[in-house]
């Protein structure tokens, strides 16, 4: 961290391969769970280059795990989890929403079901523990809360296979989609899962001792020389594309589930009762309100957003652009948008407030980016 414009504390906790990390070149930070995480190495074009073609070890470790442990953890899990886990099988993973009781979002994690009676919620940028430590206490569940020492490093790019095969065995290439399984690191037992914030395919690795933090980066490091291995991070240009959201960025806690696209992983039709359930209900019932889109905007490379961008039709706001980066491969500035449900239309025409004065856009559905990105292969 040194040279770099924030100053160092305990409160913006190092991580495990922070000594690594910075040795290799980080350009830019940001701060995700009052911990570091690396945004840009190269630049983020050279870092989504690289990304795309070889492979590169990130250090997630913001990526914290709220652990719920014991005989009413499974009963919790349930109840915190807008996606129905009463048949969560151990060794799986679960893209879980987990909202209040007027249905808002307030994290979106990834669930992992590691015994019967253990669960880890790999947490986005929010005070998860708090939340479920209050559920647990006021119901009085019989059930151990913790952030426990677990920091996940993804390996990810099109050679993460061929460079996780190298380090744990051809075993590894087994593991399917948001799968996981325990492997051997110098006879430590690893939980190693396929998944990763990224759509260019890798790996988890949830190290659950900082001890071995240097010496697993350093192993991952020597064996991926010959796949031209880079220190990267979750890319924005990257992810954008792939349409994979933001918590703080693309919804928070003025939003639902319902109006960001992740119906599909909320479970309204089943018998599960959990917090938020009711409201979302009624919300389905009634319509929803704003929608998020996908959207192209015209103009020269955009930078980065620090604040929402305005929408409008015909001089009539419609809402803000949440995220939006220009992509190489799309050939235009693409991004999200949060539009009131009135004006959200496949191939509406937009203006979109930017430095440069209006720029026009179009909104698309978010798959839709993804899809273009391919097809400019
Ligand atoms: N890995 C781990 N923890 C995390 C993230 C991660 N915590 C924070 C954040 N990322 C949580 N958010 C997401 C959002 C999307 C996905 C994973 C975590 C994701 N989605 C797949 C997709 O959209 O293609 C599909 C998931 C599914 O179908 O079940 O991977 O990245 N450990």
């Amino acid at each position: 961290m040194s040279g770099s414009l924030l100053f160092p504390s305990r409160r913006l906790r190092a991580t495990p391969f922070t000594s690594r990390v910075s040795a290799l070149g980080v350009a830019g930070y940001t701060v995700y769970n009052h911990m570091l995480l690396a945004t840009v190495f190269e630049s983020l074009q050279e870092d989504y280059k690289h990304l795309k073609e070889y492979v590169q070890i990130w250090d997630v470790s913001v990526e914290r795990q709220v652990q719920l442990l014991g005989p009413d953890a499974h009963k919790l899990a349930c109840m915190i989890s807008a996606r129905d886990l009463t048949n969560a099988k151990v060794g799986r993973c679960y893209y879980a929403p987990i909202c209040d009781q007027n249905g808002a979002i307030i994290n979106d994690p990834i669930a992992l079901r590691l015994a019967e009676n253990k669960y880890w919620f790999s947490i986005s940028d929010s005070d998860l523990l708090l939340w479920v430590q209050g559920i647990a206490i006021g119901l009085g569940l019989n059930v151990d809360i913790c952030e426990p020492d677990v920091s996940p490093l993804a390996i990810q790019g099109p050679f993460a296979d061929d460079l996780m095969a190298d380090v744990f065995g051809e075993e590894i290439r087994e593991v399917k989609f948001f799968h996981f399984k325990a492997f051997s690191f110098r006879g430590h037992m690893l939980n190693i899962a396929r998944s990763g914030w990224s759509k260019q395919g890798g790996f988890e690795i949830y190290l659950d001792d900082t001890n071995l933090g240097e010496e697993l980066w350093d192993a991952i490091w020597a064996k991926g020389k010959k796949y031209n291995i880079r220190a990267g991070c979750p890319n924005l240009i990257e992810r954008v594309e792939a349409g994979l959201l933001s918590y703080g960025n693309d919804m928070n806690r003025e939003d639902t589930p319902l109006e960001i696209g992740l119906e599909k992983y909320v479970s309204l039709d089943s018998e599960v009762d959990f917090i938020g359930k009711a409201a979302l209900q009624k919300q389905r019932k009634v319509g929803i309100k704003k929608r998020l889109m996908g959207i192209e905007i015209d103009g020269s490379k955009m930078p980065p957003l620090t604040m929402p961008k305005k929408v409008s039709i015909e001089g009539k706001n419609v809402g803000m652009i949440t995220s939006a980066v220009f992509s190489p491969d799309y050939g235009g500035n693409i991004g999200f948008a949060m539009i009131k449900a009135s004006n959200a239309y496949v191939g509406a025409e937009v203006m979109v407030d930017s430095e440069e004065g209006p720029q026009r856009g179009i909104l698309c559905e978010i798959g839709d980016l993804w899809a273009q990105v391919q097809s400019n292969r």
